[in-house]
């Protein structure tokens, strides 16, 4: 601690970014599904024929609904066209490297049969443990699985927002113990989750409470050596989030990048740390809405200058799918799936592995920088009419070498350290790639 720092029990517990071999993976795998699926996606948006425009899963408040009201959808809860091994095919397709799941979103609704409380998965007509199911499909296609947990939580009579009284201070201690045993039995149960994906967790009582959020990291670590936690469980000892009161971030990465992303030009200190942006398809829907007219939905183009423009930077993307009620996915999403999956087929080696490469950003779209290699990828999102990439390196730079699909394009050097990479004049159906070779520099 330094003399301008300030003493911290429950802090930053280390600096810089983690380098061991499980945060190495979570970084690699740069691309992922969420997935928010839960009570929500049965009414999906329209209560009593009544459309909602507000985000699906927040609808037991947008609409009113009292809690026995909403907690009795459980009884309808009986996905009959949920089939685990197809989603994880899809994600596979799509070139998703992790899956993130809402284990339990805010309304409380657990999707796996826990001891700690009977609104659960085991009681509805479903009645198997859908997690289970999901991490078996998913692991067998080779993609890590992560648990969202959502502390805030709607349905259990402790929950609180604030602390107000010495009655509330007890009753959210004893929430505090039913949400670490929930999440002990999450990591004991589940053994091959890599990490875990915290939200509501912004109120003032888990503030006030920061030291439960160590508390908490501390013990998946400890029952999942090279867990990942994410920076949005963390509080310190003043309540301040995410970054502790000496500017040090906690947890593992930071997670505050959601539906939007940092800015390539601006925000480039956003390299310094892992981080992960999440993202959805409409404007501001995370589970499943019957309808979409009533936003902007993004294109898959738009969804995958995203996931590029998030690893230029260093950090991973996380894009949403919302499965509904019967467990289908709908048409919309399995269209942007395949037709990112398309590009990524061809061309996943400049997202996977990749990172910052740290050359002045072009109109033209992003590069990305294999970790190993004197290798730079350009990805173009934006062709100019005369096909003139312009390139700007690094001072003493050189590339000497540049491909298409493995077919070497001219390189041209323009001024000082500046060249124009030519891009054959052709109609590109979806963003080309430009492999760089660079030697030299600093
Ligand atoms: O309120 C939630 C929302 O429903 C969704 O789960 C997102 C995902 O990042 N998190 C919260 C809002 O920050």
């Amino acid at each position: 601690v330094s003399a301008q720092e300030v003493p911290l029990k429950y802090g930053a517990q280390y600096t810089g970014k983690r380098t061991d071999e499980a945060m190495n993976k979570w970084r690699g795998n740069r691309f992922g599904q969420f997935i928010h699926w839960g009570l929500y996606a049965i009414p999906g948006g329209v209560w009593n024929g009544k459309t909602y425009n507000y985000a699906a899963e927040f609808l037991k408040s947008s609409a009113k609904i009292p809690t026995s009201t909403w907690d009795s959808l459980m009884y309808q809860f009986n996905p009959v066209k949920f089939n685990a091994r197809q989603w994880a095919k899809m994600a596979k397709q799509m070139g998703a490297r992790y899956m993130t799941i809402t284990t339990k979103h805010h309304e409380g609704f657990c999707l796996w049969p826990s001891q700690y409380t009977d609104f659960n998965i085991g009681n509805t007509p479903y009645k198997k443990d859908i997690l289970k199911e999901l991490v078996e499909a998913y692991n067998a296609e080779g993609i890590d699985v992560n648990f969202y947990y959502s502390v805030l939580d709607w349905h259990h009579p402790d929950w609180r927002y604030d602390i107000k009284s010495p009655e509330d201070s007890v009753a959210f201690r004893r929430f505090l113990q039913f949400a670490s045993g929930q999440l002990r039995e999450l990591a004991t149960n589940y053994p091959t989750v890599k990490a875990f994906w915290f939200d509501g967790t912004w109120d003032n009582s888990i503030k006030k409470n920061g030291w439960w959020t160590l508390e908490v990291e501390q013990m998946l670590k400890k029952i999942r050596p090279g867990a990942v936690v994410n920076s949005r469980l963390r509080a310190d000892d003043f309540g301040k989030r995410h970054i502790d009161s000496n500017g040090k971030l906690m947890g593992d990465y930071e997670s505050g990048y959601e539906r939007r992303l940092p800015n390539p030009v601006k925000d480039v200190q956003v390299t310094r740390w892992d981080w992960e942006a999440c993202m959805t398809v409409p404007e501001n829907q995370w589970g499943y809405h019957k309808d979409w007219s009533v936003s902007h939905v993004k294109s898959p183009l738009e969804l995958l200058e995203m996931l590029v423009h998030t690893t230029s930077m260093g950090g991973n993307f996380l894009l949403n799918f919302g499965p509904a009620g019967d467990g289908s996915i709908r048409a919309e999403e399995q269209h942007i799936a395949r037709t990112i999956g398309a590009w990524m087929q061809q061309n996943g080696q400049v997202i996977y592995d990749c990172d910052y490469a740290g050359w002045e950003k072009q109109d033209w779209g992003y590069f990305t920088k294999p970790r190993t290699g004197n290798i730079v990828n350009m990805v173009v999102f934006n062709i100019p009419v005369n096909g003139l990439l312009k390139v700007k390196v690094p001072a003493g730079t050189k590339i000497s070498k540049a491909t298409l699909a493995g077919k070497n394009v001219k390189v041209e050097e323009i001024a000082k350290d500046q060249f124009f990479i030519h891009l054959p004049q052709q109609a590109y159906k979806m963003p080309p790639v430009i492999v760089l070779e660079a030697v030299g520099g600093a």
